[in-house]
């Protein structure tokens, strides 16, 4: 546990095996982090997507880092949290963490990042956003070296460490 830190900053910068991409089904990009990833990552990247033929909410696939400082690309959908035809969403959300750990640990990627999956456009609430993402990344603590949790904005960082302080201080 004591390997998870959470961030604030610019995943598309960080220097680990695997940074993880919000994705949407297409896998084509789009806004938000995924825009930022595919300006980044370069044309390489669009290209290795368009052969993934998509992918479904909760699930992962890989690419190469191209031209980013990671090594790997873990994209996932999370579910669009307005969409009331989806009513699993913390499930669909959930399995979008543990699936992209499930691929890292297939490919021995020992450092990895996550930004805070379908906290953005998809309007996943911080405090969802917060405990999914920290109770998933101590669950799979074990297996890596480094799990960065990265915010984006003041706010999601606070609430991401009021939620991991807290944990940590019930196991003191
Ligand atoms: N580094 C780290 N976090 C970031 C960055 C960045 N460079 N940019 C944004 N964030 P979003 P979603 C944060 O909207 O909600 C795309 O169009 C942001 O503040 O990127 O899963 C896709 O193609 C938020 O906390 O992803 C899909 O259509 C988090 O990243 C759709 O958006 C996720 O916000 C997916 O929506």
């Amino acid at each position: 546990m004591n390997n998870i830190e959470i961030i604030i900053g610019d995943i598309t910068e960080l220097d680990v095996d695997a940074i993880v991409n919000a994705a949407n089904q297409s896998l084509l990009g789009g806004g938000g982090v995924d825009g930022a990833i595919h300006r980044k990552a370069g044309i390489e990247l669009d290209l290795a997507c368009k052969e993934l033929c998509g992918c479904q909410v909760g699930e992962a696939k890989i690419t190469l880092g191209y031209n980013l400082k990671a090594k790997h690309i873990i994209h996932t959908v999370a579910p669009k949290w307005f969409d009331v035809r989806i009513n699993n969403k913390e499930e669909l959300l959930k399995n979008c963490y543990s699936n992209s750990y499930k691929l890292a640990k297939e490919n021995n990627l020992k450092t990895i990042a996550f930004p805070c999956l379908g906290a953005g456009i998809y309007q996943v609430p911080i405090d969802i956003s917060a405990k999914i993402s920290i109770d998933e990344a101590i669950k799979n603590s074990d297996s890596f070296d480094k799990i960065y949790l990265v915010c984006f904005k003041e706010n999601d960082y606070s609430i991401y460490n009021q939620y991991l302080n807290n944990l940590r201080n019930l196991l003191l």
